[in-house]
């Protein structure tokens, strides 16, 4: 079997569920994390499903994913839009990597137009709720099968 999928989510996302459904929909991290591996499962492929509210420690993850993982999705929460730290430990990497968000930030506040994690991606989905993540899968596993990276 191929090496597992590394999904990194970042700061307060565990909190999912609890406030502002109207943006990010009312699915727990929990219940996405159930989701994701479900259509990873009937995909023939494993993920590890991961969450900190600590910068530093996304980064040892992702510098742990270049021996580990396959590839990366990642939600970096609001590290997204100022952390030069994360794009550099993605670019490090040398692995494909797929941006995902849970609300389209580029419909929302000035600040949120910008991602650091995008200029290290491979691809980016926003803006379906939990589902972007079971979008996000589906183009990774693609760009995988593509490339015949295992
Ligand atoms: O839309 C996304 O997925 C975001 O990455 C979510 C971040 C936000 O800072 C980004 O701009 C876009 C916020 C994560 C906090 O999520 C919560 C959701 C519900 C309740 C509490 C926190």
């Amino acid at each position: 079997m191929a090496k597992p999928i590394l999904i990194v989510n970042g700061p307060n996302l565990n909190l999912l569920g609890t406030r502002e459904p109207q943006i990010y929909g009312s699915q727990t991290l929990n219940g996405i994390e159930a989701s994701v591996k479900g259509r990873a499962r009937d995909a023939g492929m494993k993920v590890d499903f991961r969450q900190s509210n600590n910068e530093g420690q996304m980064i040892d993850w992702i510098h742990g994913a270049r021996e580990k993982a396959c590839g990366i999705i990642i939600n970096a929460g609001a590290y997204t839009h100022t952390s030069v730290a994360l794009m550099d430990a993605l670019l490090t990497c040398n692995l494909p990597v797929i941006e995902v968000h849970l609300s389209n930030t580029h419909r929302r506040e000035n600040f949120r137009h910008e991602s650091y994690i995008a200029k290290a991606s491979t691809g980016s989905i926003s803006g379906f709720g939990g589902f972007s993540y079971e979008l996000a899968l589906d183009a990774l596993i693609y760009y995988l099968n593509e490339n015949e990276i295992n």
